[in-house]
Formats: structure tokens, C-alpha cells, sequence
């Protein structure tokens, strides 16, 4: 790890990126750092976890926290150990990204800017502006939000197409209190390579199975080695019920081997190395079911 020297006016925070599930929320942070720490899907509750990224420039460092989309529609225990997450990011934050998807305003929106600290600068960031060709429409839904609370700037992004990032960080670079760097030059996030491999396989099962299945799974890593370049990842996926173990394992096995090396070649990337990669799927009913359980799977 390297050491940043730091200079005159070196700034340096914690920025809270909060907003309903689904707005691109880390497709955005994963942007802003350069890397993917942080797993996306289309299908909404896919970020489970508080997941730091940080970007390191010559004049600040900037250390994101992508939570959990906010949940309003069922009170479970998951949903409500993913809304304890997002209030205890925002409690550590020194500014927050408060993120939309252009031209969409609803009751979920609402519910998230409801729990922003008054004290705290809130940047509001419109994603997916790339959604909403008319350029006059998109100034009228960004008049229409601000009017709701005092935001410190109104950036309007797309995370996808990379567009406007860098005026964000500008902005952002505004808010961050003056001090040393945190974490060294090179570090992208605080979370194990133990912790991302999980990650890495519970998006493929979001991203290649239907609907329901992600929802009532997890996946955990039973070992994890290292010898020299090459790491050894034997990762178990728990599911609920026998016809999702199915589900998952596809016809002669296409499905899981698909998912196998999808999350094989991600992890390569990501370590920048050679990874072997078992997966198993088992069947496990419950592990959501109360907060005991899901702090045994690694939940906050
Ligand atoms: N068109 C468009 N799609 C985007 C953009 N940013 C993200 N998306 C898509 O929106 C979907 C959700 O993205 P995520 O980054 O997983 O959203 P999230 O807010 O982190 O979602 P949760 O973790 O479930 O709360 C994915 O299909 C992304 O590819 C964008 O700027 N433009
Ligand atoms: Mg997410």
C-alpha cells in the first residue's frame, strides 16, 4: 500500500450514495472509482451490503459508500436490516449523493429524502438522463425535484455513458472537509477479495436467473485460498427450495456452468490473477428469516 503525500488542501470524506433500489445507484459509484466493486442488475434490492469505493486524486480522496436501495414495500427482517444499513452511511457521511432516475419522481423517492440529515450537504444526482432525450423536459423534472428541499447542487448524470461524472466530482470535491488521505493511493475499497467473490457470484444469479430465486438466496464462501497468483474460490449458493436448486443447475447443468464462469472471469479481472472456481448450490429455507440469521450470513 502506498502512502499519499498529502498537500496544501488535500480534502478528503465520506460520501453516502442513497436512493431507491434500481436508480443506479452502483452502477454510478462503480463509474466514479473505475472499477466494479460493486455488483448491478435490472432487477431491484441487488446491493445488500454498505460498499466503499474510493477514487484517489491529486487534491482530495474521495471514499463512496453505495447502500442498499431503500425499501418501502415489505417490513421483513432482510428489508429492515437493508434501511438500518442506509441510516448508519448516512450517519458517517460528510456529504450524500441523493440519487433519481430522470423524469420518475414517486412515494419511494420521497421516503429516502425524508432520512437525509438537514445538516448534511445532499448533492441530488438525476441518473439515466440519457432516458430523457428532451433536454427541456429533464429541466423541468430537475426544477420540480429542487423545489422539494435545498440541495447544495443538481447534477444531472448518465452512470451508464459515463456523462457528467466529472463536473459531480467537482461539486463533490466542494463538500469534502480539508485533511489526509484515509486509504492508501491505489486501495478501491475496504471489502475482502473473500467478500467480492460472493458478491461476484450473487450477481450472476441475479442477472441469469427469473425473478423470484435472487430474492430468497445468498451465497457464501466456504474457502477461499491463495497460492502465489492463483486464487482457489469454492462458493456455495443457498437457496430455498429444492425446485430453485433446479432452477439454478438449468438443463445438464448450462445454467450453473454459465453462471461458473461468468463470475470466474469477473473475479480475474478484478484480482487482476488466475481464479479456479467451484460452485454449489444447497438448499437452505430460513437464512432471511430473522436478524440472527442474516448477521451469520454476513448481513449488518
Ligand atoms: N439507461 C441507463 N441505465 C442505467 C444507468 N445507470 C444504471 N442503469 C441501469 O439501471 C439498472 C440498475 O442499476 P444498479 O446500479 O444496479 O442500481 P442500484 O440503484 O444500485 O440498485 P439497488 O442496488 O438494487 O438499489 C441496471 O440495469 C443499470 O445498467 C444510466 O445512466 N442509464
Ligand atoms: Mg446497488
Amino acid at each position: 500500500m502506498t502512502e499519499v503525500t498529502t498537500v496544501a488542501g488535500f480534502r478528503c470524506g465520506y460520501i453516502a450514495i442513497v436512493g431507491r433500489p434500481n436508480v443506479g445507484k452502483s452502477t454510478l459509484m462503480n463509474k466514479l472509482i473505475g472499477a466494479k466493486v460493486s455488483i448491478t442488475s435490472r432487477k431491484a434490492q441487488t446491493t445488500r451490503h454498505r460498499i466503499t469505493g474510493i477514487q484517489t486524486r491529486e487534491n482530495a480522496q474521495f471514499i463512496y459508500v453505495d447502500t442498499p436501495g431503500f425499501q418501502t414495500r415489505h417490513n421483513n427482517a432482510l428489508n429492515k436490516t437493508l434501511n438500518r444499513t442506509v441510516s448508519n452511511t448516512l450517519t458517517a457521511a460528510d456529504v450524500v449523493l441523493f440519487v433519481v432516475e430522470a423524469g420518475i419522481w414517486g412515494d419511494a423517492d420521497a421516503k429516502v429524502m425524508a432520512l437525509l440529515p438537514s445538516e448534511l450537504p445532499v448533492i441530488l444526482v438525476i441518473n439515466k438522463s440519457d432516458k430523457l432525450k428532451d433536454k427541456a423536459a429533464l429541466m423541468n423534472y430537475a426544477q420540480q425535484v429542487a423545489a422539494r428541499r435545498d440541495f447544495a447542487a443538481i447534477v444531472p448524470v448518465s452512470a451508464r455513458q459515463g456523462f457528467q461524472l466529472d463536473r459531480l466530482e467537482d461539486e463533490l470535491r466542494k463538500h469534502l472537509p480539508e485533511g489526509e488521505a484515509i486509504f492508501g493511493e491505489d486501495d478501491i475499497t475496504d471489502r475482502s477479495e473473500r467478500f467480492l467473490a460472493a458478491e461476484i457470484v450473487r450477481e450472476k444469479v441475479f442477472r441469469f436467473v427469473g425473478d423470484e430465486l435472487p430474492y430468497t438466496s445468498t451465497v457464501v464462501i466456504e474457502k477461499f485460498e491463495q497460492e502465489g497468483q492463483l486464487r482457489r474460490v469454492f462458493a456455495a449458493i443457498l437457496v430455498g427450495r429444492d425446485a430453485h436448486k433446479a432452477m439454478l443447475i438449468g438443463h445438464k447443468g448450462e445454467r450453473l456452468k454459465e453462471i461458473s464462469t461468468q463470475s470466474r472471469l469477473d473475479m480475474e479481472k478484478l484480482f487482476d490473477g488466475p481464479v479456479y472456481l467451484e460452485i454449489w448450490v444447497k438448499v437452505k429455507s430460513g437464512w432471511a428469516d430473522n436478524e440472527a440469521g442474516l448477521r451469520a450470513y454476513g448481513y449488518e
